[in-house]
């Protein structure tokens, strides 16, 4: 196991890349998926099923841990890995868009953030520096720098100022960061719709020579072209050597798109948190079990696959769970959607690797289109 922190391409296939990130808790093949374990845990599953399902890597929040339990607890405990018995690597979002979306009376200025817990109310500032401090405490091995993500649609001079405040968090996150070989900080490209304030935020990050590089502010409300075309923009201006992050996206469709334009890892709820709502995530699109047409289904939501949940209960039983309010349904659905996302990751590294991704990408899409038979 390697001592630092590095990123080894391994094939490609047009724009897209199979990939190596290796650090000491672990490697990472990309294109990755990480699963979110928000407060320290992946909802509804054992971390043992998570590592199973393929996961090289979970994403953590800082904006939760700082205020429950607390960074500092979780450093006097052992740090996360050790907390929540997740010994892989671990990358934590610096705060900065779970403020702006959970927090109550945000207010930001050069300084950083200063809001109100949704919790208990109490009011907490972070800087850069701190945000950066905490994913320090928490034992985070790819922390990410403090930015701002506006939502769109927003005016350009809105989107350009907010991108210019997270070039120079970058840089005070990049200095509180410090030389950590094992560890990195990830850069956030910012500039909402905008392709030239997306292409100077990338690189000018570039010129910051950072260990990877995220791109942030994008599936907050624009249409899936608009996103795919920042990507077309944005991948390009940034370096071949390093890995790059679609932050919080996204659906299958959203991630083989984004993975033939260049992303190498992602994170985002959707399998998640979807699962907890009574929707599966399966080769034939997405099959809600709401629906009172699963009551007396007996087969399982996929036959062949090698996950437990999707293979061996009836739709017609995870109807019933789903509808009756029971633990089990979420758990049950979690399972199969986190193993759909990772099983989803390897057919892509596999096809990028066979120099077939493309053919891959239209199987896949004729496989969701066909739909629930
Ligand atoms: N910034 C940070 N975290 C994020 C985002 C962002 O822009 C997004 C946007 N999709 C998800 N998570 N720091």
């Amino acid at each position: 196991m390697t001592q630092s922190f590095q990123f080894s391409l391994l094939a490609t296939d047009g724009a897209a890349r199979r990939g190596e990130v290796s650090m000491p808790r672990g490697t990472i093949r990309t294109p990755a998926f990480m699963p979110v374990g928000t407060a320290g845990t992946v909802k509804a599953m054992y971390m043992d099923q998570v590592r199973d399902l393929g996961a090289d890597i979970i994403l953590g929040n800082t904006y939760h841990l700082m205020l429950r339990p607390g960074a500092e607890r979780v450093a006097r405990l052992g740090g996360l890995h050790e907390f929540a018995r997740w010994p892989h690597p671990i990358l934590t979002d610096s705060g900065g868009f779970q403020v702006m979306s959970l927090a109550q009376l945000r207010k930001l200025s050069e300084k950083g953030v200063t809001f109100k817990s949704h919790i208990d109310g109490v009011v907490h500032e972070m800087s850069p520096e701190r945000s950066i401090e905490i994913q320090g405490l928490l034992g985070s091995d790819i922390q990410m720098q403090l930015d701002e993500c506006v939502a769109l649609p927003a005016e350009r001079d809105v989107i350009e100022r907010s991108m210019e405040l997270s070039l120079r968090w970058a840089d005070r996150c990049k200095i509180a960061f410090g030389d950590q070989p094992g560890r990195a900080m990830f850069g956030i490209v910012q500039g909402g719709d905008d392709e030239a304030l997306r292409v100077r935020s990338a690189e000018a990050l570039t010129g910051l020579d950072l260990k990877g590089y995220a791109v942030g502010g994008l599936a907050v409300g624009e249409p899936q072209p608009v996103m795919l075309a920042m990507l077309d923009a944005v991948c390009p201006a940034l370096p071949q050597h390093k890995p790059r992050y679609l932050m919080g996206v996204g659906t299958p469709d959203d991630i083989v798109k984004s993975v033939q334009r260049g992303i190498d890892m992602f994170d985002c709820v959707m399998p998640t948190r979807a699962g907890r709502h009574g929707l599966a995530y399966t080769r034939h699109g997405k099959i809600n079990l709401r629906n009172a047409r699963h009551a007396e289904d007996s087969r399982p939501l996929d036959a062949e696959s090698d996950c437990p949940a999707a293979r061996d209960y009836s739709r017609a039983y995870l109807h019933h769970l789903v509808k009756a309010g029971e633990a089990l349904g979420g758990m049950l659905l979690t399972w199969n959607n986190l193993s759909y996302y990772q099983s989803l990751m390897q057919g892509l590294r596999d096809a990028i690797e066979a120099g077939r991704l493309a053919d891959h990408a239209a199987a896949l899409a004729e496989g969701w289109a066909r739909g629930d038979l």
